[in-house]
């Protein structure tokens, strides 16, 4: 017996079903039921999961201005750090952007994705959002017809079936909304060919600024979290798992390629998590099948150099509200019809930059045939010069650093 022809399902319905309460499903969320649509929010993980979970820090002007256009800006302003320089550490000194005052650019806020993730949440459920943790989705079916329809997993194990008008797949990159997309879907995949070892550590920043360490012994990275808490990369070699070294030699790691005997001492502190992250990167095309939309993660996933991931999310989440409500409040579809388009072009331009970033980072890619080459590095070398010397050079760095 399939799922659809279950008779135990229980069947419940809304105009529209949101999978997934990230950053994407939760500003979705919000603004339809701002605009007075039937919305609920299916969510895989717990309440305690989804609010603890770290991952961005940095959000762009754009993404503040989005949020305070729907009064979900209180938090962010409220506790959130304002940054707008990044120094670039080399072999031949170092060097700082104060990209928030350069050309079209403008200050990052710097604000833990759960204290984001949580303030949405609590504003969703104060006015009374519908939400169902623990609740898998499995499969989004039918989405090519006038009536699509989730299947679910409840907390006690029992086979739901949501139906809708319309499904917003914001559930991530390992989503059920990627696993039911039609065989005319494709997904471009590029792998970066670098690993990092993301580190968060109960340590105050080290520097007043992002710090990008390029080093003949790998990248290294420090971006501020909070007062007590910073966040540090090492270039990683794949494979290796993240607890292969002792804290001392990570943290003795990070002084060598921040080069802290130059340019002033690391702050240690315990490794609160350590995670592996392969940079890859995907899109999907198109981002609409039939009432099926995918938004966030769910439609692009960016390697982390360059911190965009969220910022689309939230864009590509405002934009599908706006689609959506005029659809279900007036009938006008256009804005559903230009939906993936528009995307599309906020999502390649990020996907060009990430790889720029990267590019500009790392050590030649794990397997590339140049791997410690010469000439990789010469280009490093001369790209980092650049940046440091062309004023016309900062400002497109500037525009493309905090731009969505
Ligand atoms: P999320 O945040 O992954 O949320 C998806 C939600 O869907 C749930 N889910 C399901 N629910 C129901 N049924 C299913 N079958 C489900 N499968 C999954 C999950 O439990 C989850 O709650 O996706 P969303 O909303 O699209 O948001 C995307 C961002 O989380 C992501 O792009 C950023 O974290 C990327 N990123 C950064 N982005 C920035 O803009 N600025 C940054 O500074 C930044 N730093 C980062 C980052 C990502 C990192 N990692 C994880 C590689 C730093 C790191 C280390």
């Amino acid at each position: 017996m399939t799922e659809s022809q279950n008779p135990c399902a229980l069947r419940e319905s809304a105009d529209v079903i949101v999978l997934g309460a990230g950053p994407a499903g939760l500003v979705l969320g919000n603004l339809l039921h701002a605009a007075g649509i039937d919305c609920v929010l299916l969510e895989r993980a717990s309440r305690t999961h989804v609010q603890t979970r770290a991952r961005a820090g940095f959000l762009a002007p754009d993404t503040g201005r989005i949020l305070d256009r729907h009064g979900l800006a209180d938090g962010l302003h409220r506790r959130g750090l304002r940054h707008g320089t990044c120094e670039f550490r080399t072999e031949d000194g170092r060097f700082r952007l104060d990209y928030g005052s350069l050309g079209q650019g403008g200050q990052h806020h710097v604000y833990p994705q759960q204290n984001l993730v949580t303030d949405l949440l609590t504003h969703y459920l104060d006015r009374g959002g519908r939400i169902r943790f623990q609740t898998e989705a499995l499969a989004v079916r039918d989405a090519d017809g006038t009536r699509p329809y989730v299947t679910t997993r409840e907390p006690d194990g029992r086979p739901t079936r949501w139906s809708a008008r319309y499904v917003a797949g914001c559930d991530g990159r390992h989503g059920a909304a990627r696993r039911s997309l039609p065989p005319g879907a494709v997904r471009h995949h590029h792998d970066h060919g670098v690993t990092w070892l993301g580190l968060l550590a109960e340590a105050p920043p080290s520097l007043d600024a992002v710090g990008y360490a390029v080093h003949d012994r790998g990248f290294a990275g420090h971006m501020a979290r909070t007062a007590d808490v910073t966040r540090y990369y090492l270039q990683w070699q794949r494979g290796i798992p993240a607890d292969a070294w002792p804290e001392q030699r990570i943290w003795d790691e990070l002084d060598v390629r921040m080069r802290a005997a130059d340019h002033g001492p690391l702050h240690r502190g315990t490794l609160r998590e350590r995670g592996i992250f392969d940079l890859t990167c995907d899109v999907i095309e198109p981002l609409r099948h039939g009432s099926l939309f995918l938004a966030g993660d769910a439609a692009s996933l960016l390697a982390p150099a360059a911190a965009k991931g969220a910022n689309l999310a939230v864009l590509e989440a405002e934009i599908l509200a706006g689609a959506l409500t005029d659809a279900l409040t007036r009938g006008d579809t256009a804005g559903l019809d230009r939906y993936s388009d528009q995307c599309l072009a906020h999502i390649w331009r990020a996907q060009e930059f990430t790889g720029w970033m990267t590019r500009l980072l790392h050590t030649a890619p794990d397997g590339d045939q140049d791997a410690g080459s010469f000439f990789h590095a010469a280009l490093r070398r001369s790209r980092l010069a650049s940046l440091r010397t062309s004023r016309i050079h900062q400002e497109w760095f500037a525009e493309n650093y905090v731009g969505v």
